[in-house]
């Protein structure tokens, strides 16, 4: 078969479980804990690494900011041959209880972008495999985070700064929702309609309400959150290799 269009990888070289994150560096970094690495190709935003870990055949892959480049790239994904997808990725609190520094596995993502209505009727939910869900938050509580572990409803939306138009958040911190970032929707709604099993960790780094005024995910805070999820992504796809 020929290279993927988009991600420019061969399909028969994509192994069945895969981690996924917005920043083509980041993919990188988690590639290091891997044995046997390589990296298959990069283009565009979409960086692919293949290796082991624990015995265990994993893809690394990099999807790029915002929910329709994400899409290209899970779809992409599934028709190589993936089977599972988590991804390891950072979110703007929108709770008072888990803040800058926590992890929070997400059980369902609200549809506030634009892409998912386009492949199907926004009353369909965007939810987590529960499996997934199950081996994210088991293998976060045994990560050492430097901040505390949740579980729960995230809100996927397109802007990330704000124009004139008021963003939803106050709503749905009202309702619970514990955290803000712009891909997971397109991840549940592309692996539901598409038979795959997908969840979704995120490192919290700081306060949805704030980024207009100063937004700096480059603490030292961020990164022990950020190494905290992958271990908890790697261990997590550990366990889900024997649960297929
Ligand atoms: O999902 C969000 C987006 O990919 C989280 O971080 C990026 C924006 O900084």
């Amino acid at each position: 078969m020929s290279l993927l269009p988009i991600l420019r990888v061969d399909p028969k070289d994509m192994p069945e479980l895969a981690i996924v994150c917005g920043d083509p560096f980041r993919a990188e970094i988690i590639s290091q804990q891997l044995e046997q690495v390589k990296e298959l190709a990069y283009s565009r935003e979409y960086r692919t690494f293949t290796g082991e870990y624990k015995g265990v055949r994993i893809a690394v892959v990099s999807h790029g900011v915002g929910s329709p480049g994400a899409a290209v790239c899970f779809e992409e994904m599934v028709k190589a041959g993936v089977k599972t997808i988590i991804r390891v990725g950072t979110a703007g609190s929108l709770s008072d209880r888990y803040k800058t520094g926590s992890l929070i596995i997400s059980t369902a993502a609200v549809r506030e972008e634009g892409l998912t209505r386009q492949l199907v009727p926004i009353a369909f939910p965007a939810v987590a495999d529960s499996k997934v869900t199950d081996a994210l938050y088991e293998a976060a509580l045994e990560a050492n985070a430097p901040g505390a572990v949740g579980k729960g409803i995230t809100l996927t939306m397109d802007a990330f700064f704000s124009g004139v138009v008021e963003l939803p958040h106050a709503i749905y911190r009202q309702a619970g929702v514990l955290a803000v970032e712009m891909e997971i929707a397109a991840l549940y709604v592309v692996a539901l309609l598409r038979g795959i099993r997908a969840g979704a960790i995120l490192a919290l780094d700081g306060d949805s309400t704030a980024v207009d005024e100063g937004y700096d995910p480059h603490r030292s805070i961020v990164a022990e959150a950020v190494d905290a999820e992958i271990r908890a992504a790697l261990g997590a796809l550990v366990k889900l290799a024997e649960q297929p």
